[in-house]
């Protein structure tokens, strides 16, 4: 790795499997979403941090002002698909630890990767609208999952993610991206339908939340003078299809992020491996 002083090879392995929390399954299953603390040490997250850190912010290309921006803007800064760009990064995404967790929330026996995104919520950033992940995903079945990990303790007053628990039942809920709308719209059908709006708390860097393609989720706004650093790792079960899209932000997904792969074909391209399977 130039100019890193670390050899790549010399950082942990991040294989060794975790036992799952007992009740992380069935709370991943009923709300959609689940915390598995420590999922990486203390000294492991030491060791990637200043690489995936350094790689975020060397491939970042915002470059606006904070008041020139919009919601979403705001939220963080969003440096996706880091692990072809860089070796530190692809051996922390292609982490068996992490996909083993993956696959045993969603009950499926291997998982492939989607994509990494680096997510930076910057000291002052705004909040991250609620929005539905899978809205921008052209699969044909809801077998998705987020793994989200902090790179930095998360103290109460920077927050971690909040969820709608349960919300991941009900599917597709409006055709919104991401913005002051779908935050407005989303907030507005999770009153109407009663929902409980949960969060993990404050969290340690290694900890991770893990959350369904369809759960509704936002996060707070970023009042402190430090970067919220967090990198993300997002799983689908080893099978899933790719559908026609239906709207331009899933046709855009499944170029980028599924190249080669038609509507009805398995989702499987050479950036989508198998990164964990029961078994092997
Ligand atoms: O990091 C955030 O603020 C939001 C993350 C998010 O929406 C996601 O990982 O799906």
């Amino acid at each position: 790795m130039p100019g890193s002083g670390v050899a790549v090879d010399d950082l942990p392995a991040l294989d060794a499997p975790v036992a799952l929390p007992t009740d992380a399954v069935a709370q991943f299953q009923r709300d959609g979403h689940a915390v598995v603390r420590g999922l990486a040490t203390h000294d492991e997250v030491a060791a990637y941090r200043p690489l995936i850190e350094a790689a975020a912010l060397a491939n970042s290309r915002e470059t606006r002002p904070m008041e020139e921006r919009d919601t979403y803007g705001k939220a963080f800064l969003q440096i996706t698909n880091l692990w072809v760009k860089d070796e530190a990064v692809r051996r922390f995404t292609m982490a068996r630890r992490f996909a083993r967790v993956a696959a045993e929330l969603l009950g499926v026996p291997a998982v492939r990767l989607y994509h990494d995104q680096a997510l930076f919520k910057e000291a002052g950033g705004g909040h991250t609208p609620f929005h539905q992940d899978q809205f921008y995903w052209p699969f044909d079945d809801d077998k998705t999952i987020t793994m989200w990990m902090p790179l930095i303790d998360v103290p109460a007053e920077i927050g971690s993610m909040t969820f709608a628990s349960g919300s991941h039942k009900l599917g597709h809920v409006a055709d919104v991206p991401i913005s002051d709308e779908s935050d407005a719209q989303l907030r507005e059908f999770i009153d109407s339908k009663g929902l409980r709006l949960d969060t993990h708390g404050a969290l340690a860097a290694g900890d991770a939340t893990f959350h369904a393609g369809w759960t509704l989720h936002g996060a707070p706004p970023n009042a402190t003078g430090t970067l919220r650093a967090v990198m993300t790792v997002i799983y689908f079960a080893d099978g899933l299809r790719a559908v026609e899209p239906d709207h331009p932000f899933r046709a855009f997904d499944l170029k980028i992020w599924l190249p080669g792969v038609q509507p009805g074909e398995l989702a499987a391209s050479d950036i989508n491996p198998v990164l964990y399977r029961a078994g092997d």
